[in-house]
């Protein structure tokens, strides 16, 4: 019997051992728990932020590329700031060391000066979306578009605000506006956060708005998932509440009233959709570097896709009457224009279904154009941007965004147009990726828009239609060697023309035309003769290359003709195309050779 007492004697004092180990155990955990929760009070984030924006405060160089000149740093900052770029498209560490609100020269036309605009315009909800963008910039961009609305503001000041005819002082700004605010036609600037993962745009840029910004003011909407700029934007117009959104990139500086002149055409044309010129930024040194006020450029397109920069057509030039006039634009960059509200949501906003980057903006741009409204540059606008030379941000993996997109806009605006982007995209023709345009082909007959044609033959009569402003079109296969005319994928100004192997189904590269002008040329250029001077080379061997170059229009060593012969000959030095040397094609004297006969594709003339 002694034994189990033993045992359980023994027993007891093990258990009051562990107990008491446990308890100890259990002591410390509080403890140290109690410190944590402790020191979890202590510890402000805003603080921290605080800490952080004075330091960023402090790296701030004054007067470093004030008044948009360019801002350079020496030595190893130098360095730096060219690694910085070479990561993220814009030499950050620059721009950390630029004041935030660093004031821009007067760039606009002089004549913008004399403009009269009311006293009471519109209110703007102005939306910057934003996803991985450089702290400093999007800070700037804020800046930029608050200065530029302040009462205070010299130009304002010297802005007419009397009433010409009665004398009269009127109030500055919206009808419905404080009439305390500082913030004369300015009624909210939404950030729209796509999702962002850099650290500093989160708790720190709310910091920053609350603490250096009105914060009633500016909302920031932080969007749970990554949607792309599209279905950004759209969350930033469902939020605001202003008669005009103005949506800008979060790379921006805004000039001097670049906003009175959106505001006002918007006001008399509420169907006039509105862009400001834009300048650039250059994303190395941030130089303001200015569009010439008088022949600043427009959109225009490739059937590839792309938005282009196009010269103001010359009847364009007529019909606006001057320079600082409205002037209309096939098509807009997309991410800086103004639009009444109620028209914005009127005309479609946007095809949610856009995923990432591209094709919202020639969507838009069609749409506006076909569905009856207008789409312009207010010259007396003006609103600098960095360019990018590359995406700092990753798109959905594996997604091209800007195909699909594009193929979305082509399907339910181009009609039978959109040919010719699937020639570009045959992977993309009937595509089940793109997804379902029905309900935008409904909005299309809903709001009883035009067709591509019409948008072509009205809107942008400039652009050269490689299937329709033709004699012939598609390959130029040539008789003796039976390869093809193909731009070899060489691109830029004065590439010389050259002849490969022929591709079994056209493509872009073998795409050319003998438009109606007796152009030889593909989507952009016009096939030349290079001139040459004195080469003595009169005899029979004569061969010249042959250069694509801008189309003129005005025929001057660009026309060529196709004779019965099959030969194609060029109009001023009488040669004929020929194959010739290697890839390149050659104009030589003509002659009964089977190396000068073109067979044309799709012809009227063969
Ligand atoms: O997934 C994304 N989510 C975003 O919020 C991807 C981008 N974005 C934001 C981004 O942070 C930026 O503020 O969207 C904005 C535009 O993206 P950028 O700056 O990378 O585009 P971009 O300037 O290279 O491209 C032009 O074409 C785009 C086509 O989808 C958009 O319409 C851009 O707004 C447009 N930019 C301009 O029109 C400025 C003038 C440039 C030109 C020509
Ligand atoms: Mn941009």
């Amino acid at each position: 019997m002694n034994l189990p007492v033993r045992k359980c004697y023994h027993a007891a004092k093990v258990t009051f051992f562990l107990i008491l180990v446990v308890t100890i155990l259990s002591l410390f955990e509080h403890w140290r728990g109690g410190k944590r929760s402790a020191g979890a009070q202590l510890y402000d984030p805003e603080e921290e932020y605080e800490k952080e924006i004075l330091e960023d405060e402090a790296r701030i160089i004054t007067g470093l590329g004030e008044g948009g000149v360019a801002a350079h740093l020496i030595g190893e900052a130098k360095r730096l700031g060219e690694e910085s770029e070479k990561k993220l498209a814009i030499n950050v560490y620059l721009s950390d060391r630029i004041a935030y609100n660093r004031t821009l020269k007067d760039y606009r036309n002089p004549a913008c000066q004399r403009v009269v605009y009311d006293a009471e315009l519109p209110s703007a909800s102005v939306i910057l979306i934003f996803h991985n963008e450089p702290y400093s910039v999007v800070i700037r961009t804020i800046w930029s578009v608050l200065n530029s609305a302040r009462r205070d503001n010299p130009w304002y000041a010297k802005a007419n605000y009397i009433n010409r005819e009665t004398g009269d002082t009127m109030r500055l700004g919206y009808p419905g506006q404080d009439e305390k605010s500082p913030y004369v036609y300015l009624k909210e600037i939404i950030l729209v956060d796509d999702n962002s993962t850099l650290p500093e745009l989160k708790g720190k840029l709310s910091h920053y708005v609350r603490t250096r910004l009105p914060p009633d003011l500016i909302r920031i909407l932080r969007l749970p998932d990554r949607v792309g700029l599209t279905r950004a934007r759209l969350a930033g117009a469902r939020y605001a509440a202003g008669d005009v959104l103005v949506f800008l990139d979060s790379h921006c500086e805004a000039q001097i009233d670049w906003l009175r002149p959106l505001l006002q055409r918007v006001k008399d044309f509420p169907h006039a959709v509105v862009v400001p010129i834009i300048d650039v930024i250059e994303a190395s040194n941030f130089y303001y570097s200015v569009q010439d006020p008088v022949t600043f450029q427009v959109g225009g397109f490739t059937f590839m896709g792309h938005f282009t920069w196009i010269d103001v057509p010359e009847r364009e030039k007529k019909r606006r009457g001057s320079d600082i006039a409205p002037t209309w634009s096939p098509t807009m960059a997309g991410g800086l224009f103004a639009i009444n509200r109620a028209y914005y949501w009127e005309l479609g906003a946007y095809d949610e279904q856009m995923a990432g980057w591209g094709g919202e903006n020639l969507e838009m741009s069609f749409r506006i154009w076909q569905c009856g409204g207008t789409l312009e540059t207010i010259p007396c606008s003006r609103v600098g941007h960095v360019f990018r030379s590359f995406h700092p941000y990753g798109l959905p993996a594996h997604t091209d965004t800007h195909g699909i997109n594009t193929a979305r806009m082509a399907e339910v605006w181009m009609d039978d147009y959109a040919e010719l982007f699937y020639l570009h995209r045959p992977d993309l023709r009937k595509n089940p990726k793109i997804g379902d345009v029905t309900h935008r082909r409904i909005l299309r007959e809903k709001l009883k828009c035009k067709s591509f044609r019409w948008y072509l033959d009205n809107v942008y009569r400039e652009k050269f239609v490689p299937v329709r402003d033709v004699f012939g079109f598609g390959r130029f296969r040539n008789a003796g060697s039976g390869r093809c005319l193909d731009s070899l994928q060489r691109e830029g100004e004065a590439a010389a023309l050259g002849v490969y192997a022929c591709h079994a189904r056209l493509q872009p590269t073998q795409h050319f035309a003998l438009s109606l002008r007796g152009e030889l040329r593909d989507e952009e250029k016009c096939a030349e003769v290079q001139y040459a001077r004195n080469t003595g080379e009169m005899g029979e061997d004569v061969s010249r290359r042959v250069l694509m170059v801008t189309c003129h229009g005005k025929q001057r060593g660009q026309k060529w003709r196709y004779l019965p012969s099959r030969q194609l000959q060029h109009v001023d030095s009488g040669l004929c195309l020929s194959v010739g040397v290697g890839e390149e094609a050659r104009a030589r004297r003509c002659r009964r050779s089977a190396a000068q006969l073109w067979d044309i594709d799709y012809s009227e003339l063969n």
